[in-house]
């Protein structure tokens, strides 16, 4: 049977309940006749234990809080569904990348790393990218972040790293960051963690919006297809939207002002209408060419140059319907990379080894019991059958005496698929040698994919990742972690150490050999492969009474024709009236938005006559001109920005010609204007 996009969805729809309308009852379906009192001896007097509505009530409250991810706790999440472009039969018997006309349901969660399910959604970090294909073969799970290497090259180190950057245990803090001493500690002790480091700094880990960033799976896996032959892969997301970030300064505000800001985005480009798509890519490497690069491909601290191995596009997944409950789907959903299928299988990369033991294990506390395959958004959409019996929570009702195998009583079932029916068998990769507890020594070098990182950078992103360390170890109590950590700077880059040296006060490093790799990838620099475009980005129009009515709508409805998402900000609420009677409706005030939740400014006028008004209006703009973002003025708005220098982002025009929303859209498309930088 082919899969199709809504299978999951039909699968769901058996597990959905509405509530509106109904009588109230308790959860075995007594109706109660009272809802806002418990049982009392007397009107003043104690409540009586046989109240089992008000006992039921309060226990489950008591119980509503499960365990938060350990890492990762921070996501959101969105269904969708994936579709191929071609069929990749000739590398993988996958069934889902088979046949083009078939689409697979997805659910997809991103999420932050090291804050609690609380924090800032706009925190220096990693970000998630966690995607569920519900295949006809099963579920089949790529657990991918936003950067496409890790810190460290063994699993055995993971509660290390994770409790370096985790808050620190004396004080609990700081929440949701690395700027602390414990995390450069395990940085300048720890230097396989430089390349994933450099990534870190980089505005990479400020995405402008979960749509807005890459996808990787980081380890190398393997494909395998009929003939049983296989190769080595990585995968890849891309963005259709291109890879946008914040920058720092509006990120931390972002934290304040709306610490849901990547959750909002996604929520409300799904809602309306403006659904993200990510291609899929894959690199393949023949199982002949393994040792054919100076870097191990099972080093998860290294990236298969874009350059040497093409990015194959093989498909695209659209993400197009919110969840109904955030904690029935995304809080319960249980991703594992050992989620394969047949035709997708593992390689040896010692930090994948570890994390095939790690995700069942972390979700059996979490979900409370081996059964969470069970729970709707984990179930497979195709049938599943086995002889796992029994365990907190479950749901099947197995009829039939037998739970074992080998048995007659069914014949010998549940009985295994061969390979031709199906079944999964572990690719027979020939392995020898001695237990040890070693790494390999192919896996030492830490500086030179970091060194081509950093030759990749534009100047601009040399200076953002520059600032990020200055701020970083500038945070850092202890002058010998600061020092540390500029000297394993210095053996990536001897210039970029003693600029963060001279930020921190710290010396240059002194007797630091720099990596003289000269290589570049331009592939991983984000402003050479910008992509142009204003679709969905969001612009605040500043606007009261008396503003110019003819002009604003028709600009406006030229923004809106772009695809962009023009919202009205005034003094205060409710319906503004231009000069010639046009009315408008105000979607937020100064009070309620702020520069930083917006991608550009455009002042329509009208505020002048409010003093107050007028300057929460410059400050609007000023901060958004110190973002880098697109700004334009017309009448009366011209008055807000006159002492900002004039540049490309900056469109003033107090009688706007007819091209005033299509420059203003070109400079928008630009994304950031960083010739005010320098
Ligand atoms: Fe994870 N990781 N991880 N990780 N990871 C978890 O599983 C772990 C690693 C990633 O939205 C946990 O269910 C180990 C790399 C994502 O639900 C846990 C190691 C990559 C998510 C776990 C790694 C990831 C997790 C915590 C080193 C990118 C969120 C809760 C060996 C390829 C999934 C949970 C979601 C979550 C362990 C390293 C991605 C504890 C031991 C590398 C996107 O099992």
């Amino acid at each position: 049977m082919a899969n199709n996009e809504n299978s999951k969805d039909k699968q769901l729809e058996q597990f959905r309940v509405n509530n509106k309308g109904e009588k109230l009852t308790t959860n075995q379906g007594v109706r109660v006749s009272e809802g806002e009192h418990s049982l009392k001896a007397g009107e003043r007097g104690p409540t009586l234990m046989e109240d089992f509505h008000f006992r039921e009530k309060m226990t489950h409250f008591d119980h509503e809080r499960i365990p938060e991810r350990i890492v990762h706790a921070r996501g959101f999440a969105a269904y969708g569904y994936f579709e191929l472009y071609q069929s990749m039969k000739e590398y993988t018997k996958a069934g889902f990348l088979q046949d083009p006309s078939v689409k697979t349901p997805v659910f997809v969660r991103f999420s932050t790393v090291a804050g609690s399910r609380g924090s800032g959604d706009s925190v220096r970090d990693a970000r998630g990218f966690a995607t569920k294909f519900y295949t006809e073969e099963g579920n089949y799970d790529l657990v991918g972040n936003n950067i496409p290497v890790f810190f460290i090259q063994d699993a055995i180190k993971f509660p290390d790293l994770v409790h370096s950057f985790k808050p620190e245990p004396h004080n609990e803090m700081p929440q949701a960051a690395t700027a602390h001493d414990t995390f450069w500690d395990f940085f300048s002790n720890n230097t396989e963690a430089a390349h994933m480091v450099m990534w870190n700094m980089s505005d990479r880990a400020i995405p402008r919006s979960y749509r807005m960033m890459e996808g990787f799976g980081v380890h190398t896996f393997r494909f395998i297809n009929e003939q049983g032959k296989a190769r080595f892969v990585k995968f890849h997301w891309k963005p259709v939207l291109g890879v946008k970030s914040l920058v720092w300064d509006e990120a931390q505000k972002i934290a304040g002002k709306d610490p849901d800001f990547h959750r909002r985005d996604l929520w409300e480009a799904i809602e309306m209408g403006d659904y993200p798509e990510y291609e899929l890519g894959v690199q393949m490497i023949d199982e002949e060419d393994e040792f054919s690069f100076d870097f191990d491909i099972l080093d998860p601290t290294k990236l298969w140059p874009e350059e040497d191995v093409p990015v194959k596009i093989i498909g695209k997944m659209t993400l197009n319907r919110n969840v109904d409950n955030v904690f029935a789907e995304t809080e319960q959903v249980a991703f594992h990379p050992g989620h394969v299928v047949p035709g997708i299988d593992f390689s040896n990369d010692p930090l994948l080894q570890g994390r095939l033991f790690s995700y069942t294990d972390t979700q059996l506390i979490r979900l409370g019991g081996p059964n969470f395959h069970e729970l709707p958004i984990n179930r497979p959409v195709c049938p599943y059958h086995n002889n796992q019996r029994d365990g907190y929570g479950r749901m099947t009702i197995n009829t039939g005496p037998v739970s074992y195998h080998k048995n007659s009583i069914d014949n010998n079932t549940p009985a295994p698929a061969s390979e031709e029916e199906g079944g999964h068998a572990h690719y027979q990769e020939k392995v020898e040698g001695r237990k040890v507890q070693r790494r390999s020594d192919s896996f030492k070098d830490h500086y030179s994919q970091a060194k081509m990182f950093w030759n990749s950078m534009t100047d601009v992103e040399k200076e953002h990742i520059t600032e990020a360390f200055s701020f970083e170890i500038g945070k850092v109590k202890s002058k010998d972690i600061r020092q540390q950590s500029v000297n394993v700077i210095g053996s990536i880059d001897a210039a970029l150490a003693a600029k963060v040296a001279d930020a921190v006060g710290v010396n240059p490093p002194k007797d630091v050999e720099e990596s003289n790799v000269t290589k570049e990838s331009p592939a991983v620099s984000m402003e050479k492969n910008k992509i142009k475009g204003v679709a969905t980005r969001k612009i605040a129009i500043l606007a009261g009474n008396g503003f110019h009515g003819k002009d604003v709508s028709k600009i406006t409805k030229e923004f809106e024709k772009a695809g962009t998402r023009p919202e009205i900000i005034s003094n205060k609420q409710g319906v503004l009236k231009g000069d010639d009677g046009t009315e408008i409706e105000v979607d937020h005030t100064f009070l309620t938005a702020d520069s930083v939740l917006f991608d550009a400014v455009y002042a329509a006028g009208g505020l002048n006559e409010d003093p107050k008004a007028k300057k929460q209006a410059v400050s609007f703009m000023h901060e958004a001109f110190s973002h880098y973002k697109t700004i334009g003025a017309t009448h009366d708005g011209v008055d807000f920005i006159a002492d900002l220098p004039a540049d490309s982002g900056l469109i003033s025009e107090t009688s706007p010609s007819k091209d005033f929303a299509d420059t203003f859209l070109n400079a928008l498309a630009e994304h950031r204007h960083w010739n005010r930088q320098f």
